[in-house]
């Protein structure tokens, strides 16, 4: 992405009352003048102070709007800064913003603002990459840790692990260049204790990659089971409206449903399938098929049977007969309104009773959901949650110290010059020291328009 331009683009989203115009770079300030309409023009004496005036169109005419100029380099990007902002809806905010791309701005691509706040070094990588998280964030748990790492902490202490890597770099490679000279180098012991420091702090910080990664990523839950179970009611309940169909019919759900939502906090996406049974139909047999699909690719299943059916061990051997190997799953025991005393089969897996109909046992399910998803009681939040590209250059890291770690007390400074290479290089990569355009582009193009 070419940074000398001056670029722009609407940042609200569509629908709102105000909408914003974001004209960044050298040029930010003429340009926005070429479009504003007020009794002052943007320039230094009004720096950052919002002024009523109007905005042009193109075609003639134009609407009343707010304008603020920042300069750089105290601003979002570094760059100077102009927004314009206007009535919503759909029609003023193009109409601003086609007269600011006809004064000779260029539309910004995806990411483009935070892309050029990370070249001009107003945040790390890291810190870039918890904007999209901060602006994706679907619970108060993943707010709080993306803006722990918008604030700088993991970017900090990623450069801190890096530079004492470099320290000890420096001096291998001194050693290698004067092994003859006696000179006066850190006690070997010393350095293995340092490196193992920084192990156990990068081998924390990967062990956080599980959070993070269901936080951004969200995981598939799969609801499945014989027909009529309760399934789509199910799946209504946790949505909190009713998106699937549900009668006393067999076999009335016969395609796939996927949603997303929150549960206690995590994103998911719910997925209704085709009750499982052998039949005939081509219709629901190609349901059932994709019902099996679903069930191999779930991260979690709850698996429903019905506690008021006349064969309770049938249910299970059901179950147990189209359930994958080891599958994380939870048993829900549907329908306890009609089955109210009724003594249910132990077994091995997490189970859990419910009546959907009277949104009954709904609380317990989600405790259950919450435990296998954390695998632990998950009262303590970590302090950090890294992301999946994270963890990919910090096991790299962790996994190259013990080897510099071992080389180091042999005496080999090359190899463990080597090694320490390796360690630092990926750090890097993670705050942005030294990553490769090709995977700025993928980071950046993830991100909104405008953002
Ligand atoms: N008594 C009782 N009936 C329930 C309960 N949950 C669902 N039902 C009823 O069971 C019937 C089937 O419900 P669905 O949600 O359509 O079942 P399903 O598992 O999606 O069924 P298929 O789509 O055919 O596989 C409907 O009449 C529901 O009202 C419950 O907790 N108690
Ligand atoms: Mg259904």
């Amino acid at each position: 992405m070419d940074t000398n331009d001056t670029i722009a683009a609407i940042c609200t989203g569509s629908g709102g009352a105000i909408a914003i115009i974001r004209i960044a770079g050298t040029g930010a300030l003429e340009l926005g003048n070429r479009v504003w309409q007020g009794s002052r023009k943007l320039d230094v004496t009004v720096a950052r102070q919002m002024l009523l005036g109007g905005a042009r169109f193109v075609s003639g005419g134009g609407d009343r709007a707010l304008a603020v100029y920042m300069p750089g380099p105290a601003s979002y990007t570094g760059e100077d800064i102009v927004e314009i902002h206007c009535h919503g809806g759909n029609l003023v905010a193009g109409k601003i913003l086609e007269a600011v791309l006809q004064s000779g701005a260029r539309i910004a691509e995806p990411g483009e603002f935070t892309y050029r706040a990370f070249v001009n070094n107003k945040m790390d990588l890291t810190q870039a990459e918890a904007v999209a998280d901060i602006i994706n964030a679907g619970s108060n748990m993943a707010l709080r840790l993306a803006e722990r790492q918008s604030s700088g902490v993991l970017g900090n202490k990623i450069r801190g692990i890096r530079d004492l890597l470099v320290d000890i770099l420096a001096e291998t490679e001194s050693r290698m260049d004067f092994a003859e000279e006696d000179l006066d180098w850190t006690p070997a012991e010393q350095t293995a204790a340092s490196l193992n420091e920084l192990y156990e702090q990068v081998s924390k910080l990967y062990d956080s990659r599980k959070e993070g990664i269901i936080l951004r990523n969200g995981i598939r839950v799969v609801i499945a089971g014989r027909p009529n179970a309760g399934k789509s009611s199910l799946l209504n309940l946790l949505l909190g409206y009713d998106r699937a169909i549900v009668t006393a019919i067999p076999g009335t759900t016969r395609d796939t449903l996927e949603e997303p939502a929150h549960l206690r906090g995590i994103p998911v996406r719910l997925i209704d399938t085709a009750g499982i049974r052998e039949v005939d139909d081509l219709i629901e047999g190609m349901g059932i098929d994709r019902s099996k699909k679903s069930l191999s690719q779930a991260q979690i299943i709850l698996w429903l049977l019905d506690a008021s059916a006349a064969e309770l061990d049938a249910e299970l051997a059901e179950m147990r007969r189209h359930l994958p190997e080891n599958a994380p799953v939870i048993v829900v025991w549907n329908k306890m309104d009609m089955a109210e005393g009724r003594a249910l089969p132990e077994i091995a897996e997490t189970a859990v009773s419910v009546s959907v109909v009277r949104n009954e046992g709904v609380e317990e399910l989600l405790n259950a959901f919450e435990k296998a998803v954390w695998q632990y009681p998950h009262e303590a939040e970590p302090e950090l949650a890294v992301s999946a590209r994270h963890a990919a250059l910090l096991e790299i890291a962790r996994d190259s110290l013990p080897e510099a770690m071992s080389t180091l007390v042999e005496e080999d400074w090359e190899l463990a010059a080597v090694h320490l290479r390796e360690a630092i290089d990926s750090l890097g990569q993670i705050t942005g020291e030294t990553v490769a355009p090709d995977i700025l582009d993928n980071i950046f193009s993830r991100f909104c328009i405008g953002k």
